[in-house]
Order: C-alpha cells, then sequence, then structure tokens
C-alpha cells in the first residue's frame, strides 16, 4: 500500500518549489482511490500553511481535454485562497513548471449542495456565474501521469482567475468562449462541451464532494471544467477568456 503522507510531501513540495518530479507510479502502483487520499493529505499541508479552501475544480469534463490527455474519467480537485490570481494580475512563470490556462465558467454558490442533485437543482443554489481561467500545471516531467498520479497532484490545478460575477440568468448551454492569447483567439469552444451544459459538472461536482465527504458549501467556487484543451502559457502573453453574455476574465505572463 503507498505511503499517503510521503507521497503527499513529494507532490505538495514539487507544487511548492515549482520543481518537475517523474509520476508517482513510475515506482510503485498507486490506485485512483490512493490518488485522492493523496491529494487531500497535500491539500492539508497547504492549509497548515495558512490557506483556505475556497472550493472545488472539476476536470476532464469536455472531450477535447480527455482526448488531449488521453484519459476518459472525469476528476475533481481542490481550490484555496492562495492559488487565486487576481482578473488581470500578472503571473511569474518561475513560480509554475510548465503552466496551461483552459477556458471555464466558474459558479459561486449561494447555499450548500450536501448531495447528488440534478443539474437544475444545482443551479437552484448558485448565487453568481463568471467566465473563468483555470491554470493547470501538472508537477510530472513532460505532463506524463496515469489517472491516479493526476488525482494525486490536486488534478493538475495551480491557479484560477475568475471574471466580473454576474446572476445566474443566461442560459449557460450553449455561450460561445474563446481563449485568447495576445488579443488572437487560440481555443474555440462552447460551454456546451462541459458535459453537455456547465450545469451537469455542477451537479456531477455536488455528487462526488457529497461522497468524499466534503459536501459543497454555501460561498464556494466550483470551476466547472474546461471548454477546450489547455494552450501552454510562456512569459510576455496576455491571456483572456471571453464568454458570450458573461464577459471575459485574463491575466499576463511576466515577460
Ligand atoms: O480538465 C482538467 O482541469 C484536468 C487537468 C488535469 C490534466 C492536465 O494536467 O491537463
Ligand atoms: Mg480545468
Amino acid at each position: 500500500m503507498a505511503d499517503i503522507l510521503k507521497l503527499a510531501k513529494t507532490v505538495d513540495d514539487a507544487a511548492k518549489d515549482a520543481r518537475a518530479i517523474p509520476q508517482l507510479s513510475a515506482k510503485e502502483k498507486i490506485t485512483v482511490e490512493e490518488g485522492y487520499a493523496i491529494q487531500s493529505a497535500a491539500f492539508s499541508r497547504r492549509l497548515a500553511r495558512g490557506e483556505t479552501q475556497v472550493g472545488i475544480k472539476m476536470g476532464f469534463t469536455s472531450r477535447a481535454k480527455m482526448i488531449q490527455m488521453g484519459i476518459d474519467d472525469m476528476i475533481w480537485g481542490r481550490l484555496s485562497d492562495g492559488m487565486l490570481v487576481e482578473d488581470g494580475d500578472e503571473i511569474d512563470i518561475k513560480n509554475y513548471v510548465h503552466p496551461r490556462a483552459e477556458p471555464e465558467i466558474a459558479f459561486l454558490l449561494g447555499a450548500p449542495l450536501p448531495y447528488a442533485c440534478t443539474a437544475a437543482e444545482a443551479m437552484a443554489a448558485v448565487d453568481a456565474v463568471a467566465p473563468a481561467i483555470e491554470i493547470i500545471d501538472s508537477r510530472y516531467k513532460n505532463f506524463k501521469f496515469s489517472l491516479a498520479d493526476v488525482v494525486a497532484d490536486n488534478s493538475s490545478s495551480s491557479g484560477y482567475v475568475v471574471g466580473s460575477w454576474s446572476s445566474p440568468g443566461p442560459d449557460l448551454s450553449n455561450l460561445g468562449m474563446i481563449l485568447e492569447i495576445n488579443g488572437r483567439p487560440t481555443q474555440i469552444g462552447s460551454s456546451a462541451a462541459i458535459l453537455g451544459h456547465p450545469a451537469r459538472s455542477l451537479a456531477a461536482a455536488a455528487r462526488i464532494a457529497a461522497a468524499a465527504g466534503e459536501p459543497l458549501q454555501e460561498g464556494w467556487i466550483i470551476m466547472a471544467g474546461g471548454a477546450t484543451a489547455a494552450e501552454a502559457l510562456r512569459p510576455g502573453i496576455t491571456v483572456r477568456n471571453s464568454v458570450q453574455e458573461l464577459g471575459f476574465a485574463g491575466f499576463s505572463v511576466k515577460g
């Protein structure tokens, strides 16, 4: 059986020090269940350093992402306040291993969602929605990992940017989403790519989090998952996700 605390320290140190490590499963077999135990223990190390959990992210919720990474299971990870990149801020690539950006939609919960529910019930708990970007940064060399490895590594989550919140009025089923690098569209998709409707991802988040014994809480942010493949970041670029009806979120990378 895997030494959960030791492996949690390995992935947490790699994330903290922005250092690439070999995939954990190269040395010993780990199950997906153990991957989640490692993720939980690694996240506890962040909490012990003073960070607070503010939500969760859903991953592999679009076909484009599954195809890009060769994995076909949905996964989730935890978000802390320390991972927030303010909308319009600049990041330093030195703090990451090989970061990529994904255009997403974020939900802000106005009520807890402590059980498995339908997409419509999930939307009833939503206070606001926003255009968002997830900065993923697998700590594994060459982005090479098994499903259990990526789960252990907080499902590659490294940062998130959230644009202005709007009340959840617009129909979210098929909103155009454009990821721009330096003003040029590099990924074009639709919110429909997120499990057919981002609210389905939210309902899946409620079910998964409740089953994990960590139900979704009022005030939490849920990142619904990428609508397109991810784009690699490099120094000097500006990244923006424009979502029809919702506006945009963005950040730049120090040159
Ligand atoms: O969709 C996701 O956010 C999954 C990210 C994990 C895989 C990756 O590093 O691309
Ligand atoms: Mg994502």
